[in-house]
């Protein structure tokens, strides 16, 4: 049987995993689930995700949440890939990054995507004072970014990996996020090698949003 995946492509933890997915070459069947309509607080979902938040993989009578370990699982299952290297100090080190990126850099960079984009989209304006109090936490984690990147192609060794898609979820629509990145030339290289990804443009979220309000 196909892995379910329950997700709406316009969420960064969904995009995620479906990057991450194109990225492996896994197979799996998309469950749309709509974010905007609050399909993820129906009770047919919370029985599967009971935080109501997407994603979540459905594996026969197998099911499991949080994207990082989803991919982790999707390709721990999968034909051998450089997406998610079998060596242990290196996934142990796609781990980290992804770890990292849940814990520190989505955090640093979902007020930025409220405020920036999906206020607008809602017809809302953006909190200044929320961003404001964004700026520091932002520039924390952004040099450490920074810093890991100088002298390398990718997040991981010579490939790109699920650490380099978990990284990048976060600052996915960074333009209209409007993410502070004039100070890190590292940083915009590396999301720019990432965007030119196939698995990266075929997860493409715009699409998927709603117009904005009027
Ligand atoms: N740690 C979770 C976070 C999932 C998450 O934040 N999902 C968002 C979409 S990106 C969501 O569904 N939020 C709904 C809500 O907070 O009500 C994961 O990585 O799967």
């Amino acid at each position: 049987m196909a892995l379910q995946l329950y997700a709406d492509p316009c969420t960064v933890n969904c995009r995620k995993v479906l990057a991450g997915c194109h990225l492996i070459g896994a197979e799996f069947e998309l469950i749309y689930r709509s974010y905007f309509a609050g399909e993820h607080r129906q009770p047919e979902y919370l029985a599967l995700n009971p935080n109501g938040m997407l994603p979540a993989l459905k594996d026969g009578s197998f099911v499991l949440w949080e994207s990082d370990v989803i991919l982790q699982y999707i390709g721990a299952k999968s034909a051998p890939h450089t997406g998610y290297p079998a060596d242990v100090r290196a996934r142990a080190d796609v781990h980290r990054w992804q770890t990292w990126s849940s814990a520190q850099w989505f955090p640093a960079c979902y007020p930025y995507l409220v405020e920036n984009a999906v206020k607008p989209l809602l017809g809302q304006s953006p909190d200044a004072e929320v961003l404001a109090a964004s700026v520091a936490t932002f520039h924390r984690y952004a040099a450490v970014l920074e810093a890991h990147l100088r002298g390398r192609t990718w997040m991981v060794g010579e490939h790109p990996t699920f650490a380099d898609i978990s990284v990048a979820a976060p600052m996915h629509v960074h333009t209209f996020q409007k993410l502070p990145l004039d100070e890190y030339p590292e940083i915009r290289a590396w999301i720019a090698r990432v965007e030119g990804l196939d698995c990266w443009k075929r997860t493409d979220p715009l699409p998927h949003f709603p117009p904005p309000a009027g």
